[in-house]
């Protein structure tokens, strides 16, 4: 059921606009002028893996032009550490730890955002906007957890949270189902092999990387990763069937790219947004042949380079139909880099002096700055000055109500509670710094980080991840104080500052408790 309520209170309060005379007149009908917007959404992609931030490695021109006739941003942040969290937020404006389930979700998870929850493509729609979301998805479809017919169509999907166009993977590669769904239902379905997914057991008879590592002709794990088997690569979960619909993970990003291209041509008369997130580069790393072998780095970097090459194909797409000019594109990573996360792929022996990191501490699921600090770019050559470069506190979960000040979307009350209209920040027309923002750790260690300093809670988790990938959690037993006005977290300064402690204590608990706005 489609959030009825919701849509009479978000036309009524966004389907009027002042007209020449000053009366107020309902308006569907977008502006002519606005920009479309795009939001190219890697993952795992850390702040030193592009060119344009100082990686030596890879080959990002394309990513390198958008920010060379647009906006570099050097203190961008996700909202967490990992996936579904940051998108989570990044898509309804509010903090995913408020919400229950808003870890890394299983690919048989059921929605997590539910129908009736505002996000950003309600946002989009009700300012008249066409709206699509591409590739990466892992928040979840259908109901509830684990009771998808992947058979039919699901129940419950991205339809159903303001996006009249989608074709996704349900999470990540590395999870079953391998299949792409077009509008809640798996797309190239094949009636002779009928799917099943369980997350507890295996069906009888089918193959699992643990059983049978001699069927891994394209990737082996090197931690978890162990079940189903599909396209010559073990996954998490386990799943029967699919036939023609399995994917194939060479033709991934050729596969979101072109249905993006299509929506693009086909929008091309009105103002369209895109969520456009890549399954680079987030592991199983298996990139088509033309990129696969050609980095020195091996896989990952072959991946951060394909990664390029589909940011280039859209480029090229709103060259041709004239719309490069007036379309807002807004590039960045859902959480900080992973080296070995968990397929044999050679990432760590390869990177041959590159800090996917830059020289920052952590990585993705830690609580440290490599956890969430990430590249932010944003191109817009109608209305953004090229050559700029910003070092503005930003975070990624005022984008929503940043982009609806953009297009004069009024946020219905109740939604996106914890996103702020910064957006003349986000075009480059002042440098302030968002007076903190915060960010969440995999086991939930929120930090409250300022221009200045970092203060991160404590808790009772490991010094290192457990599980296989060489990262600092930054999880200790006590707060911990860090001057990030240099890089690097080098030393906790919580003891020689018992004022600043107390105050960044002070803000992040009256955040959590929601009664804190900023200025
Ligand atoms: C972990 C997976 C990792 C990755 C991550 C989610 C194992 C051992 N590791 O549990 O490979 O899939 O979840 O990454 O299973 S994220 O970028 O989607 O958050
Ligand atoms: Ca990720």
């Amino acid at each position: 059921m489609k959030k009825e309520c919701g849509i009479i209170t978000v036309a009524l309060a966004t389907g009027l606009i002042a007209n020449a005379a000053g009366k107020k007149k309902a308006n569907p009908e977008p502006h002519p002028d606005q920009p479309n917007v795009i939001i190219i959404y890697a993952d795992d992609l850390g702040y030193g893996d592009l060119e344009c931030y100082g990686a030596k490695n890879v080959n990002t021109p394309n990513v390198n032009r958008l920010a060379s006739n647009g906006i570099r941003f050097t203190n961008g942040h996700a909202v967490a550490s990992t996936s579904t969290p940051s998108r989570y937020s990044l898509l309804t404006g509010e903090y995913a730890w408020r919400k229950p389930n808003t870890d890394i979700a299983a690919g048989n998870a059921g929605m997590i955002i539910r129908p009736e929850q505002y996000t950003i493509a309600d946002m989009f729609k009700s300012a008249g906007y066409k709206t699509g979301a591409f590739g990466k998805w892992h928040l979840g479809l259908g109901d509830k957890d684990g009771q998808q017919d992947w058979n039919a169509q699901l129940p419950a999907h991205l339809g159903d949270l303001g996006f009249d166009y989608s074709y996704i993977m349900a999470a990540t590669a590395d999870r079953v189902p391998c299949v792409f769904i077009e509008n809640g239902k798996v797309a190239n379905w094949d009636p002779s092999a009928p799917i099943e997914v369980s997350y507890v057991k295996n069906f009888p008879g089918e193959p699992t990387g643990r059983d049978n590592p001699e069927l891994l002709y394209n990737l082996k794990p090197s931690h978890g990763h162990d079940m189903s088997i599909v396209n010559g690569i073990s996954r998490i979960g386990y799943m029967k069937g699919g036939g023609n619909a399995l994917w194939k993970d060479e033709n991934i990003a050729d596969s979101i790219t072109a249905h993006a291209i299509d929506f693009i041509k086909e929008n091309k008369n009105e103002p369209f947004f895109m969520y456009f997130a890549t399954n680079d580069v987030h592991v199983p790393r298996f990139p088509h042949d033309r990129f696969r072998g050609k980095n020195k780095m091996g896989l990952r970097g072959d991946a951060i380079d394909q990664f390029d090459w589909t940011v280039g194909q859209l480029i090229s797409t709103l060259e041709k139909e004239n719309l490069l000019d007036n379309t807002l594109i807004i590039l960045s990573s859902d959480n900080g880099p992973v080296v070995d996360d968990g397929y044999e792929d050679q990432a760590e022996e390869l990177l041959n002096g590159h800090s996917p990191t830059g020289d920052l501490r952590g990585g993705k699921y830690s609580a440290f700055e490599g956890g969430t600090r990430i590249p932010v770019i944003v191109h817009w050559p109608k209305e953004i000055k090229e050559g700029q470069e910003s070092d503005a506190l930003i975070s990624q979960i005022d984008w929503l109500a940043s982009l609806a000040s953009l297009v004069n979307a009024r946020i219905p009350k109740g939604g996106a509670t914890d996103s702020y209209d910064k957006l003349s920040t986000l075009l480059g027309k002042d440098k302030n710094d968002r007076e903190w923002v915060v960010e969440q750790a995999n086991n939930h260690t929120l930090s409250l980080r300022t221009k200045d300093w970092k203060l991160i809670e404590g808790s009772d988790g490991p010094a290192m991840i457990q599980w296989g990938p060489k990262i600092e959690t930054g999880y200790k037993g006590h707060i911990q104080l860090y001057d990030v006005s240099t890089p690097g977290e080098k030393e906790d300064v919580a003891a020689q500052h018992p004022q600043k402690v107390l105050e960044l204590e002070e803000t992040l608990r009256k955040v959590k408790e929601n009664n804190y706005k900023l200025k």
